[in-house]
């Protein structure tokens, strides 16, 4: 990959740059782009691909238990599109200058970011449907805002992820409506799950904005439309809702509509335990990272395999 070119964060071309944004103007490869804009899209865009293959540890756990046929082929077609996600999200890193393969040994030494959800575990088949309604939800929210960002091949990827995340959300959301409507203990799996992955869905979003040292750069060069409390307000907004169509309580008794704002005010979310699961100190990251790390190594014959194969075609198609 041809590394971006040499970026000189000169005023008047970051003036340019910033007009061009205003503009409404989509910013690609190979346009001149400052630093600090190329640094904040791999940070952002590398934790979100890492994000997307760690995701399917908590539900690929579940393929070989899911209660029938039908949900299996489901789950597994669920599984593989976040692996796609994935691969799609590392080749928009690619476009500014990195290599997946950099970003990958970051994951691996744990020195790089993946969203803090991923850190919980999945104890009943109702963590699958909970996972799908309110994980892959609370994605679409945020993503949905990201397919206006300034950067075209990360917004582009956004477009099309969407779409599949909005399957996911589906599937999610029938395997609780059928849960939370069939017997009482079927019920109570469903409440239980929305109990356990409530609040972690909500600390999706990230820091409170007044803590969230990222959002001003992300939002000045339109990388990010929304603030982190503003997608999780209508995350929020939207969920409660789906949650009473099917007859679940969401686990928070302080909440309150407030008819001004059309918003429900909910309680404050526990800042401690999010910032020790993204410090490295959830219920399951250190499990987490050892299946990726048994993953990446039990994948090295294929890498080799891969390397020898494109030496040969090389070699053939100069001797031709
Ligand atoms: N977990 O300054 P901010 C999915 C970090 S995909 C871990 O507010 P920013 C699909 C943040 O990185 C889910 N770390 O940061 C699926 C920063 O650290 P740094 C992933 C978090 O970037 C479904 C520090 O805290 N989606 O679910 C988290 O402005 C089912 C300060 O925070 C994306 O990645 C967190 N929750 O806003 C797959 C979307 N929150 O880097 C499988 C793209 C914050 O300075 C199964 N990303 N941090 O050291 C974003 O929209 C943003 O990056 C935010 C954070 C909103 C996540």
């Amino acid at each position: 990959m041809t590394p971006a070119p040499a970026s000189t964060d000169d005023p008047k071309r970051v003036a340019e740059f910033e007009a061009r944004i205003a503009r409404g103007e989509t910013i690609e490869p190979k346009d001149w782009m400052p630093e600090k804009y190329r640094r904040q899209l791999i940070r952002m865009m590398s934790q979100h691909a890492h994000s997307e293959v760690v995701g399917m540890l908590p539900e690929g756990n579940w393929i070989t238990r899911a209660p029938s046929l039908r949900r299996k082929m489901s789950l597994m077609a669920k599984v593989q599109d976040e692996a796609g996600h994935g691969l799609y999200i590392y080749c928009g890193t690619e476009t500014l200058g990195v290599d997946r393969h950099d970003l990958v040994l970051q994951l691996l030494s744990g020195t790089a970011k993946y969203s803090s959800i991923f850190n919980y575990p999945t104890l009943t088949w109702a963590d699958i449907g909970a996972v799908g309604w309110l994980v892959d939800g609370a994605a679409i929210v945020n993503q949905t805002m990201l397919a206006k960002a300034s950067y075209g091949p990360y917004a582009r990827a956004m477009v099309r992820i969407c779409k599949e995340e909005n399957f996911h959300k589906r599937q999610g959301y029938e395997i609780m409506a059928t849960l939370a409507a069939g017997t009482p203990e079927q019920h109570a799996m469903a409440q239980d799950a929305l109990n356990r992955w409530w609040w972690p869905s909500l600390m999706m979003f990230g820091p409170h904005d007044a803590d969230s040292p990222n959002s001003g750069e992300l939002s000045r060069w339109g990388i990010k439309r929304k603030s982190n409390d503003e997608l999780r307000q209508r995350f929020v907004n939207l969920t409660v809702g789906q949650a009473k169509a099917i007859n679940l309580t969401i686990p928070d008794p302080g909440m309150t509509f407030d008819e001004d704002t059309k918003n429900w005010i909910f309680s404050e979310i526990d800042w401690d335990e999010f910032w020790r699961v993204v410090k490295g100190d959830g219920p399951c990251n250190r499990e987490r990272l050892a299946a990726r790390r048994k993953a990446h190594d039990d994948g090295a014959w294929v890498r080799a395999a891969a390397e020898a194969y494109a030496e040969k075609q090389a070699r053939a198609s100069s001797a031709a």
